[in-house]
């Protein structure tokens, strides 16, 4: 049995719809189509997406900066940030997460970076959260702590909403702790992409 030949992946956000079909059905037996999907579904996405459409979907809506240290990051374009799971789902269909800061080094790349591509932005956000548990710093991919990079001062959970990791155009695009959610043209998200 093979897999007839329609895929659709339907993510609409207002901003964009994404759609592939006619996957071939030479492509992947059924079954191990349905493994691949349950196991891990960013690789298997990323198996099963013609390669064209997703060179496609990456350079639609990422800057994209050169390697450091085994890693890629893409900085959205324009205004396509609303919450971070949708970031962390965007950066998932490109093989990659919000992106977790674990050295100084890493840092300071990413920070050239931005300086050089963000200037649209105010405000990135980035992988590291407290939301379950106010001062707990976690990596939402990897589930690690977050390393302590921050900014003087931060994270100060100003007025007690501030849950989520974020690169601050005002501190030089230091990390800063900040609002999950925005709606807003000056907030962006940066992915992280292992090799
Ligand atoms: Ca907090
Ligand atoms: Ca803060």
């Amino acid at each position: 049995m093979f897999l007839n030949s329609l895929l659709l992946l339907i993510l609409i956000h207002g901003h964009y719809c994404f759609v592939v079909k006619d996957i071939e059905d030479h492509f992947l037996p059924e079954n191990e189509f349905k493994r691949k999907i349950s196991d891990t579904p960013t690789h298997a996405l990323r198996e099963i997406f013609p390669k064209t459409s997703l060179e496609l979907f990456k350079k639609a809506y990422f800057i994209e900066s050169i390697k450091f240290s085994g890693s890629t990051y893409l900085l959205s374009k324009d205004s396509l940030f609303f919450y971070p799971s949708f970031g962390q789902a965007m950066c998932g269909l490109v093989g990659g997460y919000l992106v977790e800061v674990n050295t100084i080094q890493e840092l300071e790349f990413i920070k050239h970076f931005l300086f050089e591509k963000a200037s649209r932005f105010g405000i990135v956000m980035a992988g590291g959260t407290d939301e379950d548990h106010e001062g707990l710093w976690i990596n939402r991919y990897s589930q690690t702590k977050v390393d302590s990079l921050w900014n003087a001062g931060q994270p100060d959970d100003f007025k007690g909403g501030q849950n989520c990791q974020v690169f601050y155009k005002p501190y030089n695009w230091n990390l800063d702790d900040n609002s999950c959610v925005f709606n807003s043209r000056e907030v962006g998200f940066l992915c992280e992409v292992k090799d």
